[in-house]
């Protein structure tokens, strides 16, 4: 029996590593009586092309990014929100391995789309890259921001004035050198293996969000199975936690040096005090309410619980 899993990421990078390292789990405890095959990005589309195909069921499993389902799963763009997740990345995953909110009640949302995600993990803090310096929300004016599809993501920067646009990561890096847009947001090892640092001047170390991943199956396939292969999934699903936690932290951190020693490519870092986060963080208060008044279809009722699970984990206020 082979199963297809289909990843946004490439060879080396986190999402397709965690889906090999998942193929090899299940093959081993199956005594080889399943095999998963991974795909790199790009092999069956782009990343909208692969929310289709689990949603139909044309592949089984994918690791899958809120930012491509926002316009269908509305309560999902919470993921686009700024500063609500805690700033320790390690606190972040214990509030997405723990979360009701993001593990019931949101798994159902997506279970109405015949999507059923089986956990929820961090690829780590995402950062700014652009050509003018990004330090306070006035310098976003006007600036032409690459995001990811979902709806509320290009909200979230137009409250800090920007003009920004979705596209598929496949075009991001044309699109930066010729200036179609002139800055974008990603996890420091993306930035760097997609060489995005190549043709943009600086990166600001903003941690204004983290970069949530799910893994996904298509929720019939998964239902007709018996109930032990669910549970070796669900098991490894499990297991995987701890270890693309681990994965994405040494590429993090990795690539963060390569970057800053990167001559040829200088790339000009600028870290934010927490004062200059704060002025960030007031303007993207507002998003929360538009949140909760305009898109959720349940009156901001997952985000109401996720923000009390995410103080009562970090000990931090939220809003
Ligand atoms: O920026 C993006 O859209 C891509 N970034 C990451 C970290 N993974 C895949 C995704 O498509």
């Amino acid at each position: 029996e082979t199963w297809r899993m289909v990843t946004e990421e490439v060879d080396g990078q986190v999402q397709f590593e965690y889906a090999q390292e998942f193929a090899d789990r299940i093959n081993e405890k199956t005594d080889g009586r399943i095999t998963i095959e991974p795909y790199e990005f790009g092999g069956l589309g782009n990343e909208t092309d692969q929310v289709e195909q689990l949603e139909t069921g044309a592949v089984e499993m994918a690791v899958m990014s809120p930012g491509f389902t926002g316009n269908m799963v509305k309560e999902g763009q919470l993921f686009a929100l700024h500063f609500l997740f805690p700033d320790d990345v390690a606190k972040t995953q214990e509030v997405l391995n723990n979360s009701e909110a993001l593990n019931t009640d949101l798994r159902e949302k997506y279970e109405e789309h015949g999507i059923s995600p089986l956990s929820f993990w961090t690829e780590g803090a995402m950062q700014w890259t652009s050509n003018t310096p990004i330090e306070e929300p006035a310098d976003f004016e006007g600036l032409k921001m690459r995001t990811q599809t979902s709806p509320l993501i290009l909200e979230s920067y137009k409250a800090y004035g920007a003009d920004p646009q979705s596209m598929s990561w496949g075009e991001l890096y044309t699109a930066l050198d010729r200036g179609t847009v002139e800055g974008q947001e990603n996890p420091i090892f993306f930035i760097g293996d997609a060489s995005f640092h190549e043709v943009q001047d600086y990166m600001t170390i903003s941690n204004h969000n983290n970069y949530v991943a799910m893994t996904t199956v298509n929720s019939d396939w998964y239902e007709g199975l018996d109930e032990e292969t669910q549970s070796t999934i669900d098991e490894t699903v499990q297991e995987m936690q701890e270890w693309v936690f681990e994965e994405q932290k040494s590429q993090n951190e990795e690539w963060l040096q390569t970057i800053k020693e990167d001559e040829e490519n200088a790339t000009e870092i600028i870290e934010l005090t927490e004062e200059q986060r704060e002025a960030f963080r007031s303007e993207a208060m507002g998003v929360r309410d538009f949140y909760r008044n305009e898109v959720s279809t349940v009156d901001g009722a997952i985000l109401d619980k996720l923000e009390q699970e995410i103080s009562d984990i970090s000990g931090e206020d939220t809003g």
